[in-house]
């Protein structure tokens, strides 16, 4: 079984890679698995650029494929805030709803989207970078107790419940993560079947 770093240490995400990818034949090694590693500084002016420069780093370090995703929460009020900045909003994640819901109050638009880009690096380079987004509103008070992060606040478009009031499994069908995990397993199998072809010819 082949092994690939998820570079993360947010056990939500490692839980929710696990799951997306558990029929892929890989074994998911997270930077718990990686001692020493110090993570690079999230300098970057975009989700891609983020995401690149984590899993170039996990790679390098682990001296395995690697991926990375940056991910977080568009408000279309608040000029698409808290954007890259998701996880550095407040201290933890009641005070970061808290301090969304406060800067929505008396806003009449509540429309955001998830967006989450996974970049997977190889070799010392990226060998691509791949975006999933999930639209919907932010509800007045946060509901469920599942998932991670701004879920209690966040209604997907179509559904009367908040990804935190979702089974895990129906998250996982629908959200942000779970597109650019599709795009990823997509361009993998893409890649293996061009590489077939060309020894095929030998
Ligand atoms: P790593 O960098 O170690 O992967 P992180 O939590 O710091 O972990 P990000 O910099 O990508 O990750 O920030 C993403 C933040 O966006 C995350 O902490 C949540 O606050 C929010 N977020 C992302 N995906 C989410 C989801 O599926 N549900 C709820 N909130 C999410």
């Amino acid at each position: 079984m082949s092994k690939i770093v998820a570079a993360t240490y947010n056990l939500h995400k490692l839980e929710e890679y696990r799951k997306l990818l558990a029929g892929q034949e890989l074994e998911i090694l997270s930077l718990n698995d990686c001692p020493g590693y110090e993570e690079p500084e999230e300098n970057g002016s975009s989700f891609e650029e983020n995401a690149n420069l984590k899993a170039l780093a996990a790679a390098n370090y682990c001296d395995l494929p690697a991926f990375a995703d940056d991910s977080g929460l568009e408000v279309e009020a608040l000029n698409n805030a808290p954007g890259i900045y998701s996880a550095r909003y407040a201290e933890n994640d009641p005070a970061r709803i808290d301090r969304i819901l406060k800067e929505l109050a008396g806003k009449e638009n509540r429309r955001a989207r998830f967006v989450c880009v996974i970049s997977v690096a190889f070799n010392g380079e990226i060998v691509g970078s791949f975006r999933g987004e999930i639209y919907g509103t932010i509800i007045e008070k946060p509901r469920g107790i599942n998932g991670f992060g701004y879920d209690p606040v966040f209604m997907p478009d179509g559904f009367d419940k908040t990804f935190a009031e979702l089974a895990p499994a129906e998250k996982n069908k629908i959200s942000h993560r779970a597109k650019a995990v599709e795009k990823v397993i997509e361009f993998v199998e893409d890649e293996m079947s061009i590489l077939d072809n060309e020894l095929g010819t030998f």
